[in-house]
């Protein structure tokens, strides 16, 4: 049809010349974009149906394939129906776009309440999904969103993992996912994770690359950037919040808590805390983050430091992260909201519990009608929550097979996203003897490498260390006396050059020095011994690549080139699949079902498989048919199997 069209086009037929035929007639020319893009998605569903779903780590097909019924949500105030058509206008951002970071931090000092902050949109689905949740779905459920948690703290949505695994595993560009968050929910803020110095990759960075991305972050939309590193090394937190601060941001500065602060035995106590928590502040940060990765901030802990905090800052908005990993999430939460903290983090009801953020659900109940109610409607709350039960289902396939809380999370101390993929790999195997030595391994691990704070990345080095130890046999004593014969993980040799920075009470020696032998040793932060990026070298190397690039398309090659090469490449191949519903992105069509995908704002394609046609023995191909908007396209896939 595209053909016919142009051929009988009058400036074709008239002979006018070709160039001005472009300017002059660009309907035709949106048209092959979009034919284009059609043949592309087409390209990608018909290797689903000839190969199965490639994305990494799903296991079978979705459990929910029907169509998510949408909730309804209601006026408090007049008990009718609240017209969702638009996106709710009022909300904390106001205050910060209106007045600035430190107006948010005096205001939010000044409410009565302790606010909330849904992590539904990242560590949620982070620490139970393996990251998987696409932006179709978020924004899906946003303008219901911007409505029933319009007096929240933040909706914590992007950053973390979320940034990689998004173009890693998703094809989709995490700066894309921002910007339709943002104009869906323009109301409440936006909080990032960003890990210090390194940005939101796995070690450190060029500080002008951490620059550069908090100003795009801050440009496409985020407000609020959490800034730790994984071993409350204050050099290493001070590039993350220097740079937020220079983009405009607010700087939520973080002590990452580990261990049990109230055992005497144990090496991080009040004082250190204090500490990490002076410095942030002395750094300027708008808001002290506790971050309690692993869930064991035990509500009496909880108590003594968020009270001692209050009392020696009291201008100080303060705001606590924790995992469920226990089944104590709430009980903390609530203690640190009566301790003085001024928001706290939980997850829908559905995405809540063991690994995931503590439920929004009991919270809301365990401070309704105190002096610290965060004033959400419960109701419409709960109406939220029932569209992601039904979505939960359709990513069934990534289910790690948590079955209960895990309280030995106080000795052996596993951060929740960490905790879920070690169950997972566990469950694989059956779990349990396997599963208690690996939680036995860890910490001892842990205790090798000198007690260190766990969190991305240096989670991943006791990890790494842990599963080197039960794969090679090896005991506590034997790792360090053999240290000097045996080939670590490369995580673990980074971690002791110094790569991820300084860990409080030094290296442990002589495993240190037996481990890396002729290899380096760092004494200062790992950014001192990068050179800068060169930005304009960069935009002129993605220009030739792909034809052009944003500034955005700049930071995420700063973070991950060859993550963001391949991304390139696949969206090349196969175009922008973030339009297409999630169960059709992650199970096989099936024949004569029919689905429609917007693939821009009024271009509807109306599609339908028909048939997969026999392989094809000189090739090792097959043709798919499909029908789309009434007329059969048919496209020729590898069969790999
Ligand atoms: C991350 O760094 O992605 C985390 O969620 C750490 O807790
Ligand atoms: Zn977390």
């Amino acid at each position: 049809p595209f053909l016919a069209s142009l051929l009988t086009h009058p400036t074709f037929i008239d002979g006018n010349c070709w160039t001005t035929f472009i300017d002059d007639t660009p309907e035709l020319f949106s048209l092959i974009g979009s034919q284009n893009r059609a043949q592309k998605l087409l390209a990608y569903l018909g290797d689903l149906a000839v190969n199965g779903s490639q994305i990494k780590g799903q296991i079978g097909d979705s459990k929910f394939k029907g169509d998510v019924l949408m909730p309804t949500l209601t006026d408090p105030s007049t008990g009718k129906e609240l017209d969702i058509s638009q996106p709710c206008k009022t909300g904390w951002r106001n205050v910060i776009t209106e007045q600035g970071p430190e107006a948010f931090a005096k205001a939010v000092r000044k409410n009565k309440g302790c606010l909330i902050m849904d992590t539904t949109w990242r560590d949620a689905h982070q620490s139970l999904l393996a990251t998987r949740v696409r932006t179709v779905d978020l924004c899906n459920i946003a303008k219901e969103t911007s409505h029933a948690l319009s007096n929240a703290w933040a909706l914590e949505c992007w950053g973390g993992a979320t940034f990689d695994v998004a173009m890693r595993f998703l094809y989709e560009d995490p700066w894309d996912r921002l910007r339709k968050m943002r104009k869906l929910v323009p109301n409440i803020p936006f909080q990032m994770l960003l890990r210090g110095a390194n940005g939101v990759a796995y070690s450190s960075l060029p500080d002008n690359a951490i620059y550069h991305f908090c100003d795009q972050a801050k440009k496409n939309g985020m407000d609020i950037f959490r800034v730790f590193d994984a071993l409350n090394d204050v050099e290493q937190l001070e590039v993350g919040i220097k740079a937020v601060l220079k983009a405009g941001g607010i700087c939520e500065g973080t002590v990452c808590y580990s261990g049990d602060m109230l055992n005497p035995k144990k090496k991080y106590n009040l004082e250190y805390y204090m500490g990490v928590v002076d410095k942030i502040v002395g750094m300027g940060a708008h808001v002290l983050g506790l971050k309690d990765m692993a869930g064991v901030l035990k509500p009496k802990a909880a108590r003594l430091l968020v009270g001692t905090i209050r009392e020696k800052y009291p201008e100080l908005p303060i705001h606590v992260h924790t995992h469920d990993s226990a089944g104590t999430g709430v009980a903390s939460m609530v203690a640190c909201a009566e301790a003085g903290a001024d928001a706290v983090d939980a997850a829908t009801d559905s995405l809540s519990g063991m690994t995931s953020q503590p439920s929004i659900g009991a919270i809301l109940a365990s401070l309704e009608g105190s002096e610290h109610d965060p004033n959400l409607d419960h109701h419409n709350v709960r109406q939220l929550d029932q569209y992601w039960a039904q979505v939960r289902q359709i990513y069934s396939p990534f289910e790690a097979g948590l079955t209960g809380p895990d309280p030995e999370v106080y000795e052996h101390e596993i951060p929740g996203g960490q905790l879920t993929n070690l169950i997972f790999q566990a469950s694989q195997q059956g779990l349990g003897a396997q599963w208690a030595q690996t939680k036995k391994a860890y910490e001892q691990a842990n205790d090798l490498l000198g007690d260190i704070v766990k969190v991305t990345p240096t989670s991943k080095v006791v990890g790494d260390l842990a599963q080197f130890m039960v794969s090679n046999n090896l005991t506590y004593q034997e790792t360090i006396d053999k240290a000097d014969q045996l080939d670590f993980p490369s995580s673990v040799l980074e971690f002791f050059e110094g790569l991820m920075g300084q860990p409080y009470g030094g290296f442990p020696e002589p495993l240190r020095s037996k481990a890396l032998r002729d290899r380096r040793k760092m004494d200062k932060r790992p950014g001192l011994y990068l050179d800068p990026l060169n930005f304009d070298a960069i935009r002129k190397k993605l220009k030739e690549q792909f034809g052009g690039c944003s500034e955005t398309d700049v930071a995420s090659y700063a973070m991950y080139p060859k993550v963001f090469e391949d991304y390139k490449n696949f969206t090349q191949k196969y175009g922008d699949l973030s339009v297409l519903p999630t169960k059709y992105f992650l199970n096989r069509p099936e024949v004569g079902q029919e689905f429609s995908v917007e693939l821009e704002r009024g271009k509807v394609l109306i599609l339908k498989m028909l048939a997969i046609g026999p392989l094809s023995e000189q090739t090792g191909q097959r043709e798919v048919f499909y029908e789309m908007n009434g007329e059969v396209r048919q496209v020729t896939v590898d069969d790999n199997k």
